[in-house]
């Protein structure tokens, strides 16, 4: 028997999701993408490939790893001034910030779940080092990775990006409130505590191992949506200790072989790292966790639009997070291109 219409509530970001599990049957003669074509090992016109030149002329080094380096076009700049507006209907703030380009293999084709355990330890180490030194002089440091053209990425070079700010961006804010609130009302760390009743019910677990869980949230919006959650506490990304690394590189490349085997296709997503504000005193109410956000739905090219009812109510989800769980779990562990 399937489940009838319900809404589930997440306590992170305060919001609802209507599930209608009963829908799932519905025919679809929407757009029908192409899979996208598996591009080169080296890209001559690529600019982030070793040894190419970007578009400011500059030139990569022939790195062998992983590759840092200043975003030409940054979104925030290390000063900035003009007229504050703190009241009123027209309210406008002064902004500061570094952003940062982060390729995580000289390997053009090969994203994370290609990656070797080694090589993603080496983008996990990289995440930490640039959260621990932006985290000095910034208050957010977000780091994130827009993965394949459905996400509007527009190099298929495996790379994330790194933003540092001055200021709390909306996401963190919200989550750290409701973590305070719940911490306060509760006396429990929400995260944490979660991490503890999902290992133990099973039933949402893509990914564990002793000190990582995948979990397809009980309040999950995107169908394969995902919640990677540490189940020791800890705020910030470079407070981990080299084997809880180590066993974040085998949940991180689980996690994505498992999301390319579904569809057997390069699985788009933004995925990014939520910590504590940098230099916040009182941190016990916040879990370091990251997102995974896939749009894919039921094939390698039907995606879920989050438009109409999602848009101007709530977000909506047919398949049931219980049953992508499962999904992700029937697939192998070994990617399908080895
Ligand atoms: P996306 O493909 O996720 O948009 O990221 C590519 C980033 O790389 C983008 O932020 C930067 C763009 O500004 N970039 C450079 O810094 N130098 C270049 O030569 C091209 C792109
Ligand atoms: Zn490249």
């Amino acid at each position: 028997m399937t489940e009838g219409p319900h809404r589930r509530y997440n306590p992170l970001a305060d919001k609802w999701v209507l599930v209608s599990p009963h829908r799932i049957m519905r025919p679809w003669q929407g757009e029908e993408q192409e899979p996208e074509p598996r591009p080169l090992a080296y890209d001559p016109d690529c600019y982030l490939c070793p040894g190419n030149t970007r578009v400011t002329g500059e030139k990569n080094p022939a790195y062998a790893g992983v590759h840092l380096f200043p975003n030409d076009f940054p979104a925030l700049l290390k000063e900035s001034d003009g007229t504050q507006n703190t009241a009123g209907l027209f309210q406008r703030e002064n902004v500061r910030g570094e952003c940062q380009v982060l390729c995580f293999s000289p390997d053009h084709d090969k994203s994370l779940p290609e990656l070797s355990l080694g090589e993603v330890a080496q983008v996990i180490a990289a995440w930490c080092s640039e959260a621990e030194r932006l985290g000095q002089d910034y208050s957010n440091v977000q780091i994130f990775e827009n993965k394949g053209p459905m996400m509007g990425c527009s190099n298929p070079h495996p790379h994330g990006q790194i933003w540092a700010s001055d200021h709390v961006p909306d996401e963190v804010r919200i989550e750290d409130r409701m973590q305070a609130t719940h911490y306060l009302n509760k006396k429990q760390n929400l995260l944490l505590g979660l991490a503890a009743a999902e290992a133990e019910a099973c039933e949402r677990v893509v990914v564990q191992n002793e000190d990582w869980l995948a979990i397809v949230p009980y309040w999950a919006s995107w169908p394969f949506e995902t919640l990677v959650l540490p189940r020791f506490p800890v705020a910030h990304l470079p407070e981990l200790d080299e084997k809880q690394k180590s066993n974040l590189a085998g949940t991180i490349r689980e996690l994505t072989i498992r999301y390319d085997n579904l569809f057997r296709c390069s699985f788009p997503y933004s995925m990014g790292w939520h910590g504590a504000p940098c230099g916040d005193s009182e941190t016990s109410h916040w879990q370091l966790h990251a997102h995974f956000y896939p749009p894919l739905l039921r094939s390698a090219s039907v995606r879920k639009f989050m438009v109409g009812y999602e848009m101007l109510a709530e977000a909506q989800r047919d398949l049931t997070p219980e049953r992508a769980a499962e999904m992700l779990r029937a697939v192998s562990d070994v990617h399908y291109r080895d």
